[in-house]
């Protein structure tokens, strides 16, 4: 708590600072003048990154959020601004990420005048925001701060906004400023002890359990308790694709990701046989479940623990919910629950040659139809070998996203995948893999794109080559939108329309953005492409030719279920 005098954007600076926020991404504007203003001021504590897109604004906010657990902060200003900000914080409400938007606004005198960039900011983002709130006063500022970062990193976490009509910037106050934090979860509140205890009594009966855990595991820390459950109860344990990492994937009771989109078939074989699954911190939905079959909405017991109320049981109304934070829940079932080594030994013994039998039937060459395309499965596997553990992936939708899922292995529990599910925006990794780097500058961070992707976000490479981030894109190019056509292929009797833009130079665009680019289409050369950016960690584009979906069909469940003679499309 501390008094400050000054200017409403010299004010809403030093609230940030006090939060402990260092980084803003943005893009100026005519109402922002006078915060970008107090931001010159405070360099040294306030690090503002210039974004080429809004969009791409939130997306760096939200691949800092993710990578950090703290709230990413973007800003942009009113009108153009605002409006593609809106796509650049749909997916991070739907993936519960955290973030502070700071949006400028008119002159309150402007108001129904008609001015240039008048919008109803709230109503503009009350569809992808927990809370959209207009400051009246440059006094109000620390409070709404205060509660907005609440909102953001309490309960099922989310982007807020803070309105800042343009004159709140130029008013001066005398205010006292409040302790606020910028950290996520900032409660852990766990589920009742009744609800506790009813959850291991009917994990302990059952004969078949799993766990599936979701992005709140990552979100809530929940690493080690996850983890010591499965081992002490004796469950294997399935991620979503948000939830992947929960548990390292290297662990004997690790089944890998499960679902309709990138899951290895025996992990949804498991959850589709088994007895009781208690999920955790996952919305559950038809992606996550493979169309609610692995598990079935009838038959198995159910337990969901959520910190939101009104997501714990919404997928499986028969569920036994938990409202509360992962980490706390789980701490309290570990500490009733019965030892069950035995059952431990048992399922990590099957789960162990369920994964060996998998992996040795997965590194069969597969044969492709033109001879200088790589396979996306071999060039996951290739990239995971040359690596160093600790890297951060981001995938994009399309090609990366079910073999990521798939192949890779994360060695550690942690948020080491980065996969944007809640809509999966296309365009989303160039940005988001540009928040993670300037989290963590030391730690390499490799962004999986698709080259429909590719034409949404390519400006932004000139601000990975202007702040020389450590970070390699590789590019899956088969010049389409590959994920939409296999839609066409297997359910619309093959129609392909509307899927196959023209193709285009993409390492000349890379090179032209000033980033080090090349096309490879041996594994072997990439391999050493790799090895090479290791030593110097520029920021590197290279463009991998690869079959569309419709020639070499991914791991996803529903489309090989359909490839065996399945009709129905699947239903999200
Ligand atoms: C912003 C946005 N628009 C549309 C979609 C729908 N969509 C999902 S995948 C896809 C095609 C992606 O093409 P590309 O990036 O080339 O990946 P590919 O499937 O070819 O590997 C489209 C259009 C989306 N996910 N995001
Ligand atoms: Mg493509």
């Amino acid at each position: 708590m501390r008094q400050f005098e000054g200017r409403g954007a010299d004010i809403l600076a030093e609230c940030l600072i006090d939060a402990g926020i260092n980084l803003i991404f943005g893009v100026p504007g005519d109402t922002g003048v006078v915060f970008y203003d107090a931001l010159y001021q405070r360099t040294d504590q306030l690090r503002h990154i210039l974004a080429r897109d809004e969009r791409h604004a939130g997306f760096m906010a939200d691949g800092y959020a993710r990578w950090t657990n703290r709230v990413g902060c973007c800003e942009v200003s009113s009108g153009g601004g605002v409006d593609f900000l809106v796509s650049g914080l749909g997916e991070a409400y739907a993936a519960s990420v955290p973030i502070l938007a700071i949006t400028s606004d008119i002159h309150r005198r402007s108001r129904g005048t008609g001015a240039i960039t008048e919008i109803d900011q709230e109503q503009l983002f009350s569809a992808v925001t927990k809370l959209a709130m207009t400051i009246e006063s440059a006094a109000q500022i620390p409070d709404i701060i205060r509660v907005l970062l609440q909102a953001a990193t309490t309960g099922r976490p989310g982007p807020v906004v803070a309105i800042f009509p343009e004159d709140v910037f130029d008013e001066h106050a005398s205010v006292t400023i409040p302790e606020m934090s910028a950290v996520v979860p900032l409660d852990r509140e766990p589920a009742s002890a009744r609800a506790t205890h009813k959850a291991a009594e009917l994990l302990a009966a059952s004969e078949r359990p799993a766990i599936v855990a979701g992005g709140g595991v990552h979100l809530s820390s929940a690493w080690p308790e996850l983890q010591a459950l499965a081992e002490k109860a004796g469950i294997p344990v399935a991620t979503t694709i948000h939830g992947k990492g929960a548990i390292a994937e290297t662990h004997p009771l690790s089944l890998g990701v499960v679902g309709a989109n990138g899951a290895r078939p025996f992990a949804n074989q498991y959850l589709a046989e088994a007895d009781a699954i208690l999920f955790v911190g996952t919305r559950a939905n038809s992606t996550d479940t493979n169309g609610f079959t692995s598990p079935p909405r009838e038959g198995p017991q159910i337990i969901q623990i959520d910190i939101d109320t009104n997501r714990a049981g919404v997928n499986f109304p028969q569920s036994h919910d938990l409202v509360g934070d992962a980490k706390t829940t789980l701490a309290a079932i570990i500490e009733v629950i019965p030892e069950n080594r035995e059952r431990a030994e048992a399922i990590a013994a099957q789960t162990r040659e369920l994964r060996t039998a998998w992996r040795l039937a997965e590194v069969e060459p597969r044969r492709l139809l033109e001879a200088d395309l790589l396979d996306p499965r071999d060039i996951v596997i290739a990239l995971q070998e040359e690596l160093p553990e600790d890297v951060v992936v981001l995938a994009e939708p399309g090609t990366p996203t079910p073999n990521v899922s798939a192949y890779w292995e994360c060695p550690e529990p942690g948020r080491t995948v980065i996969d944007p599910r809640g809509h999966g925006p296309m365009g989303y990794v160039i940005p988001a893999a540009m928040g993670v780097s300037l989290a963590d500058p030391e730690r390499p961070v490799v962004g999986l794109c698709g080259d429909g992707s590719f034409a949404m976000a390519c400006g932004e490479l000139e601000t990975a080559n202007r702040l020389q981030l450590p970070v390699l894109y590789v590019q899956f190019t088969n010049n389409s939108l590959g994920w939409i056509k296999m839609l066409q292929h297997l359910y619309l009797g093959q129609r392909y329309f509307s899927v196959d833009p023209g193709p285009m130079n993409y390492v000349g665009v890379a090179q032209a953005m000033g980033l080090e680019a090349i096309r490879i289409n041996d594994l072997g050369r990439l391999r050493e492409a790799v090895r090479e950016w290791l030593t110097h960690r520029r920021p590197t584009f290279i463009d991998v030719p690869v079959p569309d979906e419709i020639t070499l069909a991914p791991p996803v469940a529903p489309w090989q279920a359909a490839l065996e003679g399945a009709t129905s499309r699947p239903v999200y």
